[in-house]
């Protein structure tokens, strides 16, 4: 029997596609994109478009593990569901007792999506009284800005309406491809431009019609010469402006320094190119700036934010349907309400989650971490200061319990490792963080082995746990039930599988006007405008057929990625003898890793980059593998956004023969 189920993408991704999945005798043979939904419009992506595969992995974990041998090494016996259960309600009780419920920290990200995975584990933290968690491992940058009252995003629909898109540091044909069909549609109807600043000819630029290859962390340098030209050319609509901006004086007063030909100096590109976009910037009728993350993660990256959000604002791009600057939106779905902080009786502190290696070691915290729960989230592998982060991970005296699909890194690490549900296995609601869709998805099969969803291991570990507060035993939809807007129930997303929330448009006029200073000096030492010494800058962008860490186990998608390739300058290569296809060993003041060269002219002199954030080779533990953030320094911007891609390194050949390992990777296959 064939049965077609729908549900939706789970990953960290803006799309956030709408799926339906074949279930053929039980089985789940196919999953394609749903042809009605908007955004996905039938096609899914390289990484998903086999996700049963997942589901359906030999190495697949499908039973509570628990650990045998020292911490790290990655050596479990088989338990029962039960014994697991037991084991931690009984640790978490013994950590409760001995240095209060602060010391317990839960850990979650967006390895899904789905209100249930992500949130409904979090009810049983706030109940406990455990630390509370913050900060982002992603975005913190762009979401710095929200702060000071500036917008963010708008419906990407729209886009097919802008005149000029500006794709700036953003990646889309492999991040966000959906997003292309509303710039090609731009491109269609209005003859819209399409200009890309990235260090790299990414698959993106190669499809614009104009790239600025950017030297890596001097944007803000660039988004500052930009409003200068702007200004100083009149291209400024000054009457707008004055609506909307409370410091105008001070703006232009920081940014008239940066003429073209200083900013062109600094940011390795020609004053003619800068000027010539100032202008597109003051006469498209709008222009879209849309930042991805690469520039947000560097040491400027807040500033570069404010920068940019200048650009939207003094070009008045807001006031037209397709303008202004675009960095996340989102549905109206309140997934933080479906966690129920209420629960919590008393205030806690709050943990900061993009530095997690000082959480774990910090000889001041008081009370110390003792008991860490991790669901969604590979800490291992992304996060930055990541020696500080093994070393947290590695305490005997830290009682660690992962949630995953598979053995991860991060598992590696656990006492305990449960087994998950994928997302064919449960049911699910999901926001976005790229358009304004509220997505459902209904189990195409049941839970395979014995994996759980998250919402069933809150209510199992609640109730063994003798916590008693009726939200821990809520069903799937009642807890799905206090994310959604009021005008949005679960019968009207069962109709289609999904449903536009689109809350209002910001609109700049509307409110206090907004600070526009960028704080060019207090930058200080990391000021951008230092050139930068002779050492390779790396950049550490997203794999196209990875989402993440996620799929980089999975061998048709390592084979696709063909290994942990380092994209270097044919100049750089020469000058540090390094031949295409051969290994190299990349080291930083932190740290090192082991790479397949990759001689390309598609990335500038003095920048090199390595696409993916690898696993660990099991297969040679002993050796450094390609573990991106091994190098990543210890670095936060003022807003707490990882430093990721201020990364300095000196790169060596490997002689040939001892480098054999790297197959781990996939390299062979
Ligand atoms: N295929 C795939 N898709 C993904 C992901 C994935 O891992 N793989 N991850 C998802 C997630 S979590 C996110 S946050 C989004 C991110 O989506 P993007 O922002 O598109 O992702 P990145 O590749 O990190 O960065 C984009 C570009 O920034 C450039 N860059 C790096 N440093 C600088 C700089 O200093 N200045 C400028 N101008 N450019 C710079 C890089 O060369 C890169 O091409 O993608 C999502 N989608
Ligand atoms: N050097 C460097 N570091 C980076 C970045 C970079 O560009 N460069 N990017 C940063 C960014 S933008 C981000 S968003 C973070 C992302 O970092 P993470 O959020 O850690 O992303 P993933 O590596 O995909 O890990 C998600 C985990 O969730 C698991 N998972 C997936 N689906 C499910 C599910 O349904 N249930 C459960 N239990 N688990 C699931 C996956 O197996 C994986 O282990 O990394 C950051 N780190
Ligand atoms: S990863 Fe993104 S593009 Fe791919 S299917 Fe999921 S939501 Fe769509
Ligand atoms: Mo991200």
């Amino acid at each position: 029997m064939t049965t077609e189920i729908r549900g939706c993408c789970p990953l960290d991704c803006q799309d956030s596609c709408a799926w339906v999945a074949r279930v053929e005798d039980g089985r789940v043979t196919r999953v394609r994109g749903a042809e009605a939904h908007p955004i996905t419009q039938g096609v899914l992506c390289a990484k998903v478009r086999d996700y049963e595969t997942r589901t359906y992995a030999p190495d697949r974990l499908l039973y509570p593990l628990r650990r045998v041998g020292p911490k790290g090494a990655g050596q479990f016996e088989r338990i029962s569901w039960d014994a697991a259960l037991g084991e931690i309600a009984e640790r978490f009780a013994e950590v409760i007792e001995t240095h209060g419920a602060e010391a317990i920290m839960p850990l979650h990200y967006l390895g899904s999506m789905g209100v249930l995975q992500r949130r409904a584990l979090m009810r049983l933290f706030h109940a406990l009284g455990a630390s509370a968690i913050h900060g982002e491992v992603c975005g913190r940058a762009g979401q710095s800005i929200t702060e000071r009252g500036h917008p963010f995003g708008f419906d990407p629909e729209e886009i097919a309406d802008s005149r000029l898109i500006v794709l700036w540091g953003a990646n889309i044909l492999s991040t966000a491809h959906h997003h292309w069909h509303f710039i090609q549609a731009a491109r269609a109807r209005h003859g819209a431009e399409v200009v890309v600043i990235d260090p790299r000819r990414t698959r993106t630029a190669r499809q614009a019609d104009l790239h600025l290859p950017i030297r890596p962390g001097t944007d803000v340098i660039l988004a500052a010469s930009l409003g200068n030209v702007m200004l100083s050319e009149g291209l400024v609509d000054r009457a707008h402006a004055a609506t909307v901006v409370a410091d105008l004086d001070a703006y232009a007063a920081e940014v008239a320094p940066w003429t073209p030909a200083r900013a062109a100096d600094v940011c390795g590109l020609e004053a003619a190119d800068i000027v010539a976009l100032a202008r597109k910037l003051g006469a498209a009728r709008p222009a879209v700036i849309r930042s991805g993350i690469g520039p947000q993660q560097t040491i400027s990256g807040d500033a570069y934010m404010r920068a940019i959000s200048a650009l939207a604002l003094l070009g008045g791009h807001w006031r037209q349907r397709g303008g202004g600057l675009f960095v996340e939106t989102y549905p109206r779905f309140d997934d933080v309400a479906a966690e129920r902080a209420d629960l919590a009786k008393a205030p806690r502190r709050s943990l900061d989650i993009a530095r997690l290696g000082q959480v774990l070691t910090d000889p001041t915290l008081d009370p110390p971490v003792k008991a860490l729960m991790v669901w969604g989230m590979n800490p291992a592998v992304i996060q930055p200061d990541l020696g500080t982060v093994h070393q947290g991970l590695a305490r005997e005296d830290l009682f660690t319990v992962v949630l995953d699909h598979f053995v991860t890194d991060t598992a590696r690490f656990a006492d305990i490792v449960l087994p998950s549900t994928t997302q064919l296995e449960h049911f699910d609601v999901q926001g976005a963080w790229g358009h304004h869709y509220i997505l459902l998805n209904d189990p195409a099969i049941p839970p395979l082995g014995e994996a759980k969803s998250h919402a069933e291991v809150m209510r199992m570990l609640a109730a063994r746990m003798g916590l008693s507060d009726p939200a821990l035993q809520e069903s799937d939809e009642a807890i799905v039930a206090a994310a959604l807007p009021e005008d949005v129930t679960l019968a009207t997303l069962r109709e289609l599988g999904w449903c536009k929330a689109s809350p209002p448009r910001p609109d700049p006029t509307v409110g206090e006007p907004l600070a526009l200073r960028i704080g060019l000096d207090d930058l200080g030492a990391d000021r951008p405008d230092r050139l930068p010494g002779d050492r390779l800058r790396l950049l550490t962008p997203k794999a196209h057929h990875f989402l993440n860490s996620s799929f980089a186990n999975m061998p048709r998608h390592k084979a696709a990625q063909k290994g942990p390739r380092l994209q270097i300058h044919p100049d750089d290569a020469a000058a540090g003898s390094l031949k295409d296809g051969e290994f190299a060993r990349v080291r930083s003041t932190t740290g090192e890793i082991e790479v397949i060269v990759e001689v390309t002219d598609a990335v500038r002199t003095g920048t090199v980059a390595l696409e993916g954030k690898w696993w660990q080779p099991l297969d040679a533990p002993e050796r450094p593998g390609a573990v991106a953030n091994r190098l990543a320094p210890a670095r936060w911007t003022p807003a707490g956004q990882p430093a990721y891609n201020d990364i300095f390194v000196e790169i060596s050949a490997i002689a040939q023969g001892s480098a054999a390992d790297l197959s781990g990777h996939g390299a062979k296959t």
